[in-house]
């Protein structure tokens, strides 16, 4: 059935067509007309003339029938505009055929073309008062390019977009967002795109020559996140110039939060558009759509710059929720909220509460700005409540403690009276309402001294450290005063007494607004300190002039030797003969190889308090000028004081100091009086170092010689061994002199000698010969059968070893072959012969180590003695040719000169025919 429509009520102005508007009927029948008394020739001939352009839709299996296929073709304005369905579900393809096709009708030139210029422009889809005249945004003109029109007044509108300039701005969305932004009296209009190149895009136009073109632009960072959907500008100083945009961007995707806003100053001169700070909303919302609407709220914490709002309708399953931000002094906006305001917890039924925002204005008229908050179906209005600050203050009386109360010498301590604090608070509304006198509990506590152990002062009401009020006050200062005493002699007269004001406040309801309540400013200071100094021992003038001068021994010690003195005792005085002394410190410089160990009282000092110094070093690399710092323990260094102390260094055994240890004090204070000759005090010391080398003869020498007075001429190998060891802790160049006498007046002793010196090849050795000093042999020998270098003319040996390393040994040996015509002089039948040696070094640098200087010198005596030949028969000594008696003879002879056995044996079992082991000698006389 189909009734055909009036076009007496269809396509007219009364109903909402517009002229120039192409008209389109859409037929749907399932078969022929009945009931309607016009027919075709009566309407289609109307609809002709009105320019209606007619599709025929027919549903089910009616058209089959020639008659009602003819009927649609009536109703059709073209063949091409029938359309047969087999039931209304398929209405659906027809329905797409026919978007294409109106759509081309609609907004193109030619019909095959689907591209679009205003057609579908949305045009309202945001909208923003300029100056010129409102502009509304028109995301959808131009494929999607979007722009905005602006309508100034008595003239034409302008399109602003940038389509033209940029294909890619298909599909942008321009528009979707407006904003003014004003800059030293010039507008500016932001337009945002949140599906510029899927990532989203801000744009700022200005008007160039009466044309507005994009000036800068910012771009999202990620797809999808809708960067450009909400816009507000901020004037964060309120100058009247805004400062910066924060662009939204809802759908910004992270795990726990969805959305985010990003604070972009604006760009300056020819700068790139920058976003500095992201807003975020609360952890726990991946869906909130944090940023879908943005609002500038004016100043609510009274610190007189622009807060904003944030509205996430998608927090909590769509309940929604808003965030308060505060700007910052630097022209930003504070990236943690001040407050978040749930839609829970204003109704439980509330959905998307924070969808749409208004901020800015004062609704309720009480001087303080609200906030229009847009929830599904319905509005809410926030009001801020009055924010409060106190201001406080504390004034003292007497200004100072005087001297004769704290330091109370003689007389038994009592309580003094030290004068009156008084606390003064003031309670101030920031920012202003018009709320009238604003009350408020506040409690406040002020303490004596706090973090001390005890207190130096007490309050006279409680007599302890603490009081405490609670007291109702409004917008008006309030003062009281309290009384303080000072209960005992003061220790500490250099830190002055403290004195603290913790406050705390709560507004009471005001009546007639409900439960509005003021509040104590988030930021606001909440406590107040005052100082109560001691009086200064320092004159009239105040200024304390300390006159101080140290000076230091080293009680005793000419020479420091290094690796003998194992610690250096300074024995250090200071003194103070100007005014007090504040934070009175002495510091020691010395060089590396001397360590701090520790201080001690000096003996017999007559000192008030037992030890008046403490000390520490200052960790120092192993190189370079060591220091330690050495305080007063009491912090206050009395006019006419002194103090006595002995600092003790460990001299490290193998340290290297030169030849002079140069020890430098100086003492200083906290009064900064300049430094005088007598703050500094040096010290020099001469340095030597302990060494330690030894010497002795060696077991492997000749020891002894016999001859008989018939053997003219004969002579034997002689040898003397020494051994030089060095057991101290450092190298030192040594030099060994060896003296052997080689004449007695002219007749030969010891001849041929020469040094062998086998392990080190460095050692330089030279000779030299000294004459006797004595003449008189028969007077000398009586007295003393001794042949040493003051009867003799000596071969001296000088041995430089350039370095005689720690723990190194030296062997050395004089060899020679010994006469004995020369005992004939002697009148004796027993002479010793003797050589010595001696160890010589540096003794400016190096110093034997004390109580070892013997070590420095041995000597090797050899006995020569004459023996009496019995028998004429010559004894050959060594000769092949030796019977067993003449055997036994040798070997009597040996026994009784104290010949031991092994040699004996060895002799014995030479005689009996076996194997002698070759001697080294070939002397069986010599004793070993
Ligand atoms: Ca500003
Ligand atoms: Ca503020
Ligand atoms: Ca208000
Ligand atoms: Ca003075």
């Amino acid at each position: 059935m189909l009734i055909f429509p009036d076009r007496r009520e269809l396509f007219i102005a009364a109903k909402g067509a517009r002229k120039d508007a192409s008209k389109i009927l859409i037929v749907i029948t399932d078969g022929q007309k009945t009931g309607d008394p016009l027919g075709y020739k009566d309407v289609i001939p109307q609809a002709e003339a009105a320019g209606i352009i007619r599709y025929a839709i027919g549903v089910g299996s009616a058209f089959q029938h020639p008659k009602s296929l003819e009927e649609l073709k009536d109703i059709a304005s073209k063949p091409s505009h029938i359309f047969k369905v087999d039931n209304f579900d398929a209405l659906r393809d027809v329905q797409n055929q026919l978007k294409e096709k109106i759509f081309a009708i609609e907004g193109t030139q030619t019909i095959s073309s689907s591209s679009f210029e205003l057609e579908m422009s949305q045009e309202g889809f945001s909208a923003v008062f300029m100056p010129d005249g409102p502009v509304l945004g028109a995301v959808g003109s131009f494929s999607w390019s979007g722009g905005a029109f602006l309508y100034p007044e008595h003239r034409s509108p302008a399109f602003i977009n940038m389509s033209r300039e940029n294909v890619d701005m298909r599909d942008s969305y321009l528009g979707y967002s407006a904003e003014l932004v004003i800059w030293k009296g010039v507008q500016s209009l932001v337009l945002g795109a949140p599906r510029h190149q899927h990532t989203g895009k801000a744009v700022i136009f200005t008007q160039v020559s009466r044309q507005w073109k994009p000036k800068a632009a910012v771009a999202g960072t990620q797809v999808g996140s809708y960067f450009g959907a909400s816009l507000c500008s901020v004037d964060v100083n309120r100058d009247g110039s805004s400062d910066l945009v924060l662009i939204g961007a809802p759908h910004y995707y992270e795990q726990t939060r969805g959305g985010q806003v990003s604070v972009c100053p604006l760009p300056q001169g020819r700068a790139k558009w920058q976003c500095r700070v992201i807003l975020r909303g609360e952890q726990g919302h991946p869906w909130s759509r944090f940023g879908a609407a943005l609002t500038a709220l004016g100043d609510v914490n009274g610190d007189r710059l622009t807060d904003v709002a944030i509205g996430a309708p998608g927090e909590q399953d769509n309940r929604g929720a808003v965030y308060l931000f505060h700007g910052t002094s630097e022209l930003s906006i504070s990236p943690s909220h001040s407050q978040r305001v749930a839609g829970s917890q204003l109704s439980p039924r509330l959905q998307y509460f924070g969808r749409s925002l208004s901020g800015g204005q004062d609704l309720t008229m009480d001087g303080l700005v609200d906030l229009a908050v847009g929830a599904q179906g319905h509005a809410l209005l926030l009001r801020s409540r009055p924010v409060l600050r106190v201001w406080a203050n504390i004034r003292i009386l007497p200004k100072e403690i005087t001297r004769s109360l704290f330091e109370c010498p003689w007389h038994t301590s009592s309580v003094q009276d030290l004068g009156n604090a008084t606390v003064c608070l003031q309670i101030y509304e920031s920012p202003k309402t018009r709320l009238g006198d604003l009350q408020s509990s506040v409690t406040f506590d002020l303490t004596l001294d706090p973090g001390r152990l005890s207190p130096r002062a007490v309050f006279k009401e409680t007599k302890t450290r603490n009081l405490t009020r609670v007291q109702v006050l409004g917008l008006s200062e309030h003062c009281e005063t309290v009384r303080l005493l000072l209960p005992a002699c003061v220790e500490d007269s250099m830190a002055p007494v403290v004195l603290r004001l913790n406050y705390s406040l709560v507004g009471k309801p005001i009546p007639g607004f409900g439960k509005l309540q003021p509040m104590l400013a988030v930021d606001a200071e909440r406590y107040f300190t005052a100082l109560l100094p001691f009086e200064k021992n320092c004159g009239a003038d105040h200024v304390c002039q300390d006159d101080l001068s140290i000076t230091f021994g080293v009680s005793g010690l000419k020479t420091l030797v290094v690796g003998s003195n194992l610690e250096l005792d300074l024995e250090v005085t200071v003194r103070n003969d100007g005014e007090d002394s504040y934070g009175t410190t002495i510091t020691f410089f010395y060089p590396p190889g001397l360590s701090y160990r520790r201080v001690t009282e000096a003996q017999n000092q007559r000192q008030p308090r037992s030890l008046l110094v403490n000390c520490d070093s200052t960790p120092t690399q192993s190189q370079g000028p060591r220091s330690t710092r050495c305080g007063l323990n009491h912090f206050i260094f009395r006019e006419g004081a002194q103090v006595t102390f002995v600092v003790t260094f460990d001299v490290n055994p193998k340290a290297q100091l030169g030849d002079r240890l140069l020890l430098t004090a100086n003492v200083s204070s906290e009064n900064n009086t300049p430094r005088t000759s007598k703050t500094t005090f040096r010290l020099e010391l001469p340095v030597k170092y302990a060494v330690y080398p030894v010497i002795s003869s060696h077991e492997q020498s000749t020891k002894y010689l016999n001859f008989s007075a018939s053997e003219e001429g004969r002579r034997s190998q002689a040898q003397h061994r020494y051994q030089v060891n060095n057991l101290g802790q450092r190298d030192l160049p040594v030099s060994i002199a060896f003296s052997v006498p080689v004449e007695l007046n002219r007749v030969a002793v010891w001849t041929d000698v020469e040094i062998f010196h086998p392990q080190n090849p460095s050692i330089q050795c030279s000779s030299e010969r000294t004459s006797a000093t004595e003449s008189d042999v028969l007077t000398h020998f009586k007295k003393n059968p001794v042949l040493n270098c003051s009867m003799a003319d000596c071969l001296r040996f000088r041995c430089d070893v350039p370095s005689f390393g720690v723990q190194e040994e030296l062997d050395f040996s004089l060899r020679g072959n010994l006469s004995f015509d020369w005992i004939s002089q002697t009148a004796q039948k027993k002479v010793l012969v003797v050589s010595v040696a001696e160890i010589t070094f540096d003794r400016s640098v190096y110093s034997q180590l004390p109580g070892q200087e013997a070590f420095l010198r041995a000597q090797m005596e050899m006995v020569l003695e004459e023996y009496e030949v019995h028998n004429p028969v010559p004894l050959i000594v060594g000769s092949s040719v030796g019977g067993l008696l003449l055997l036994v003879l040798i070997t009597a002879v040996l026994y009784k000169v104290g010949f031991f056995k092994r040699q004996y044996k060895e002799m014995m079992e030479g005689a009996n025919g076996q194997t002698v082991p070759p001697s080294g000698t070939g002397d069986p006389q010599v004793a070993q």
